[in-house]
């Protein structure tokens, strides 16, 4: 597990880690369209609600076309000199795409300098941790919304695991086990590691500070609780307020850092947090058009 101090210089430049967002800006590559669960607060005409506002992603790009794009953007003058970090965030989940992992080899071959940043459900998070990591992987998002399985079959409507359908309690056991496992795995690695929690009151209120502490104990460096956008199965859900997620950030700031410029950006943003450019390929290809 990395020291406080290695940490520290880590996450300099990231905008979700505590890097300066005003001046970082990160770069989503909408290249993994399938997904492994359900989440109830998911509808998939949406990007994915792990790490995006709704709203479709413009277009899924192969990983051809993204490393196309991740050329356009960093040569414009206006993106290029901001973007520090290029993230996978879906619009379903990375681990759920093989396109993910050849995506990140051609960025990195080419871009090394650029960190490499990946939000996921961890359900195939143990047996790519690795492969991850030997990819050059910089910072890894998972998203974790309960500790007991029994609250999460409240969220996941069903887990598609190594091709099986699972539904309930069932389902919530595996894919909690192999977040926690790959999470320790990741820990272990020294990555810079960040858990989303989406706060679906009435539902996984009381689970919040058990996460907090597990994940923490596991080596993750900040907590990212995000209110639910309701939609699809828990679209009767109502949302938190503004105080009730301040105070919830609040009480579990002395077990792990608390994230709280989060924008739930879409999974093909660019720029910086709150500030996505709209960059056309033309515009970025041709500075003075
Ligand atoms: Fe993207 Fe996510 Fe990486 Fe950031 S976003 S994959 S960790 S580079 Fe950041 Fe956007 Fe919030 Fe995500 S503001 S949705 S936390
Ligand atoms: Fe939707 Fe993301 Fe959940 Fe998959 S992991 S169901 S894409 S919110």
């Amino acid at each position: 597990m990395a020291t406080a101090c290695e940490m520290k210089n880590k996450i300099q430049g990231h905008p979700c880690f505590g890097g300066n967002h005003h001046k970082n800006g990160r770069m989503h590559l909408a290249v993994a369209p399938n997904c492994n669960i359900k989440c109830g607060y998911c509808s998939r005409k949406h990007d994915c609600a792990n790490e995006s506002r709704p709203g479709v992603t413009s277009r899924i790009l192969t990983p051809q076309e993204a490393i196309v794009k991740v050329r356009e953007v960093m040569a414009s003058p206006i993106a290029g000199p901001i973007i520090k970090v290029v993230g996978i965030a879906g619009p379903g989940d990375p681990l759920a795409n093989e396109e993910t992992f050849e995506t990140f080899a051609m960025v990195k071959k080419e871009f090394p300098h650029l960190m490499l940043c990946m939000s996921t459900n961890g359900l195939l998070l143990p047996e790519s941790i690795d492969r991850l990591y030997e990819l050059g992987l910089h910072s890894l998002t998972v998203t974790v919304n309960a500790v007991d399985p029994e609250i999460g079959a409240l969220i996941y409507r069903h887990v598609i695991y190594h091709g099986r359908h699972y539904t309930g309690v069932d389902g919530a056991k595996i894919l909690i086990a192999n977040q926690f496992e790959g999470l320790k795995r990741a820990g272990e690695l020294g990555l810079t590691i960040k858990v989303n929690t989406v706060l679906t009151p009435g539902i996984n209120d009381n689970q919040i500070p058990l996460i907090a502490s597990r994940v923490k104990e596991l080596g993750a460096f900040v907590m990212n609780i995000m209110p639910i956008i309701p939609q699809a199965e828990l679209a009767h859900i109502v949302p938190p307020s503004e105080e009730y997620l301040s105070a919830i950030r609040k009480v579990n700031e002395g077990t792990i850092g608390q994230f709280a410029h989060c924008k739930q950006c879409r999974a093909d943003a660019i720029g910086l947090i709150g500030q996505d450019l709209n960059i056309s390929v033309a515009e970025a290809a041709c500075p003075t058009s």
